[in-house]
């Protein structure tokens, strides 16, 4: 540092008045870095700084959008109060008014048009005590079958796919320690470079000691770099490629007999239906060379170690269950499951994407990942709740079916909780015209996102600085987010939201927690015995040992840092191993003369999800300031475009424009756009209906597209 630098830094010292730090959690992805706001006061002005701190996943980093988070949570767009639409106006109420009005309308819709008539959707960007209280909002306090949450549209196929095949769904089954030891990576349709920018030095560390490293993806992105092999597929056809490799390694006897024998439960049909494809077939189908096939099976099934990644690449497909799946084949058939430096990791996508997922805010889930259709488990939590179980409802439908329910007529009014479908969602004009047509809505949010602006209610949130509850990350880690920022104007926490509505519905005995940590309390007893069990962790020992890695169920003991290494999680104890063909149950969209080119869609490193937060940060957004069309100069050239030009991207549902970007990197036959923007910028109008027959993924990386210029 020069004399005039260390001369300005001490100035700029001095001139600081006052100084206070809160520790916090980024509200960003799963990794949940540990982050602490520096707020200083320099001549009467705070002024805010973002920096990392210790915990065992993150170590302490951040990335940019980390770093800059607090610019959207101290916006000045922030609610600060309700706000009602008064013709067409959203003018600030009290929150007596607000409640007041929302209490009368919620009866009066169920006394017309039966419990029913009335939905929840939530969010994975919640606490788990948030996310277990919504759950039982919907099924204590309004006594409604219909809840869903944007989760469905993240981890479903991940999710649904580890449980059919091991019998539980954690998404990593070892901990981020042991990939710098592991031999062989597969990443599999996951951008970890720019979507969990801090798991990258274990990923790094694994390469210097010598992993060889395999991504897929039909485009060049800053993880596969990394690679040593990158297998350039066409989208949609992972379940081929996956099928392709285990070909290979049983037909070269790379496979690990006796773990197939103890451990596994249909190998034989795996093995019948993968012998019998033609290997030029699948090189044909996926745009992968039989030799790069044949290159990645040999070294995955060599390698002492291995794991396999998996992200919403090869997971938000119409046969995204499948994908999952025939990749776990690969695993389960070279025994690289439950040991040592070998495992599997579904790359889990929100910061709470992991937790949320557990507790009963799906449609057919009760707390600690519970059936709501199996008897005892019904009755289990029933107790908890201090409810009949002949008043717990049944399973409802997943988050898009719920619009479906909307335009048919048997849905009247929404609350929407953390989350912005009319941006998320496939089809999205049709999702729009669904939640027009609703008597009431009510969106919980801190901004007047494009969904809250359909809303007839908009309730002010918290943000992460403010609402102290626990995440569950990456890892499976449970972990205490401190929050302690004064509370933004008459902002609430969502659990006092939903037990203020409770309130209003005459509910109130069901929901009189005083903090955060009351309804953990409850949720550790709910989740009791359950297969995502809590009971052993308290928020004292959060703090104590930096966060514990579910299932915990004594609180005398450790989290489980591994999973599966005696026994999978199916009563038996074995996976269930099954092939699927490639031809998938719901066909997804190819390439026609009216609409030649393929479409995926997905993020960019500055931005998160629908933008609504990210966009409001000035650093954030100075780096991507609109939505782009990744596309090959090749084919740009075919369709008149030339680098830079506003262009018309088109597919059956709808039409969209955005900047044509040039790309040499990208496969020709496929062009990307990233999902963060609005309006006629919102990739998601150009996505199709259709859902994965198993979890309700919609294929929101394969659409088919025309393209042309703006004139
Ligand atoms: N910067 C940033 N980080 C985020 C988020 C964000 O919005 N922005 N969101 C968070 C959330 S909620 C999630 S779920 C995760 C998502 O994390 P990822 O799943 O890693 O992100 P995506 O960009 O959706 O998709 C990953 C990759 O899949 C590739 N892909 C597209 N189609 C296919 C295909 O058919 N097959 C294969 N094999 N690959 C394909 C894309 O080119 C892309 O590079 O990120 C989390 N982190
Ligand atoms: N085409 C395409 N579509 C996709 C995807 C894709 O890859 N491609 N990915 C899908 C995936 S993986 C996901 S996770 C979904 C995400 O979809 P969404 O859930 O719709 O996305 P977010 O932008 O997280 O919306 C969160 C909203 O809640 C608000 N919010 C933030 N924090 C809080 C809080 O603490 N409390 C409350 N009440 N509100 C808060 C934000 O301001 C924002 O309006 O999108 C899906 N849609
Ligand atoms: S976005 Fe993810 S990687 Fe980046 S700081 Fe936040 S939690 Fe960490
Ligand atoms: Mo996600």
């Amino acid at each position: 540092m020069t004399d005039l630098m260390l001369k300005y830094f001490r100035n700029k010292q001095q001139s600081v008045e006052k100084e206070k730090i809160y520790d916090s959690q980024c509200p960003y992805c799963s990794m949940q870095c540990k982050m602490q706001l520096i707020e200083q006061t320099v001549v009467s002005r705070k002024v805010h700084k973002t920096v990392g701190k210790d915990n065992p996943t993150s170590e302490g980093r951040l990335c940019i959008k980390g770093l800059n988070a607090h610019q959207h949570a101290l916006h000045r767009d922030r609610i600060k109060q309700p706000l009602m639409k008064v013709d067409g106006q959203f003018t600030p109420i009290t929150w007596n008014e607000a409640l007041q009005v929302i209490g009368d309308k919620f009866s009066s819709i169920q006394k017309q048009h039966g419990y029913n008539a009335l939905s929840v959707y939530g969010s994975a960007s919640i606490t788990n005590e948030e996310a277990y209280l919504l759950g039982k909002f919907a099924r204590v306090g309004l006594q409604t079958k219909y809840i869903d949450y944007n989760g469905r549209l993240c981890m479903g196929a991940a999710a649904t796919g580890a449980n059919q095949t091991f019998g539980m769904d954690r998404g990593f089954t070892n901990t981020l320690k042991e990939v710098p030891n592991t031999r062989c990576i597969i990443l599999a349709g996951t951008n970890i470079a720019e979507c969990q920018p801090t798991i990258m030095p274990y990923f790094e560390k694994a390469k210097e000691n010598g992993a060889y490293i395999i991504a897929i993806d039909p485009r060049e992105t800053a993880t596969t770099k990394i690679a040593d092999l990158h297998l350039k597929n066409k989208p949609g056809t992972d379940v081929a490629l996956a099928n392709g490799i285990l070909k290979v390694i049983i037909e070269n006897g790379l496979i690990d007999d006796e773990f197939l024998a103890e451990r596994t439960e249909g190998f034989e049909q795996a093995k019948a239906y993968v012998t019998s494809i033609n290997l030029s077939e699948i090189a044909e189908i996926t745009g992968v060379s039989a030799e790069q096939i044949y290159q990645t099976a040999m070294v995955f099934g060599k390698e002492e170690s291995g794991m396999i990644f998996t992200a919403r690449g090869i997971e938000q497909q119409t046969d995204g269950t499948a994908a999952v799946r025939s990749f776990l084949n690969i695993l389960l058939a070279t025994g690289k499951i439950g040991k040592p430096n070998s495992g599997y990791g579904a790359v889990t996508g929100q910061g709470n994407g992991q937790g949320a997922r557990e507790h009963g805010q799906k449609a057919d889930q009760l707390p600690g990942y519970r059936s709501i259709e199996n008897a005892e488990h019904r009755s289990y939590i029933a107790d908890v709740w201090g409810i009949k179980e002949k008043d717990l409802p049944r399973k409802g439908v997943s988050a898009y079916e719920m619009f479906e329910r909307i335009e048919a007529g048997d849905i009247h009014a929404m609350f929407v909780m953390c989350s912005n479908p009319i941006i998320s969602n496939p089809n999205s004009n049709f999702v729009r015209k669904a939640l027009e047509k609703l008597d009431f809505l009510v969106v919980a949010d801190m901004f007047i996102s494009e969904t809250a602006k359909l809303a007839n209610i908009i309730l002010p949130a918290t943000s992460y600085l403010e609402d102290e509850g626990t995440m569950t990350n990456v890892e499976g880690r449970v972990m205490l987010r401190e929050a302690s920022y004064p509370i933004v104007g008459e902002a609430r926490h969502d659990w006092q939201i939903i037990c203020d509505i409770a309130k209003a519905l005459g509910k109130h005995k069901y929901f009189t927690y005083q903090n955060a940590e009351e309804i953990f309390e409850e949720l550790r007893m709910a989740s009791r015995g359950g297969i995502a069990d809590y009971y052993g962790i308290t928020y004292d020992r959060l703090c104590k040992e930096k966060g514990v890695l579910w299932p915990c169920p004594d609180p005398d003991a450790g989290g489980t840092v591994r999973l599966f290494e005696d026994s999978f999680a199916h009563k038996d104890g074995k996976a269930r191993m099954v092939a699927f063909s490639h031809q998938a149950e719901v066909a997804k969209p190819v390439a026609t003369e009216q609409f030649p080119l393929l479409l995926t869609t997905g993020r960019v490193m500055s931005h998160y999800l629908t933008g609504e937060q990210t966009r409001k940060s000035p650093s954030l957004s100075a780096r991507n300031v609109e939505a782009f069309m990744e596309i090959h100069p090749d084919t740009a050239k075919n369709y008149g475009l030339i680098e830079g030009v506003l262009t018309k991207v088109e597919s059956k549902y709808g039409w969209i424009v955005v900047r044509s970007k040039w790309s040499k990197t990208i496969r020709k036959d496929t062009v990307f756009v990233p999902f963060h923007w609005t309006e006629t910028q919102n990739v998601n109008r150009l996505v199709a209906n259709e859902l994965d027959p198993y979890c309700k993924m919609p294929g929101f990386k394969v659409s088919a597209v025309t393209v042309s210029p703006v004139s």
